[in-house]
């Protein structure tokens, strides 16, 4: 929760337009079409790390389309799981992982490997 918290405090001063512009870790992707709330199973996804910030546990990646939960292809942080090992995970890395939804209705993710 402390990046959420982070990533709303910077974003309060910016107008709207702004924040849709922003960081989807504020974004309610369940919202969008094809979202099936209900099913909790891991969903799983590919994509290419960004960066990497071990400290925080999250990365920044681009993601290719993750129809389970109807998401586009976009590129967004994500919180990492404690298991995940972020030593192994670069910037430029392409990778397959698997995503979690925790009770605050955010996707994290939970396993993360090279491909
Ligand atoms: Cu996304």
């Amino acid at each position: 929760m402390k990046t959420i918290l982070f990533a709303a405090a910077v974003l309060g001063g910016l107008p709207a337009a702004a924040m849709a512009e922003s960081s989807h870790i504020m974004f309610d992707h369940s919202t969008m079409a094809g979202a099936k709330h209900e099913e909790e199973a891991a969903v799983s996804g590919t994509g290419t790390v960004n960066s990497v910030d071990a400290d925080a546990k999250t990365v920044n990646v681009t993601h290719e389309p993750i129809a389970a939960i109807g998401w586009p292809a976009m590129t967004m942080d994500f919180a990492v799981a404690e298991g995940v090992d972020l030593a192994t995970l670069e910037a430029g890395a392409s990778v397959s992982f698997t995503l979690t939804r925790g009770a605050d209705g955010i996707y994290i993710i939970e396993t993360e490997q090279a491909r």
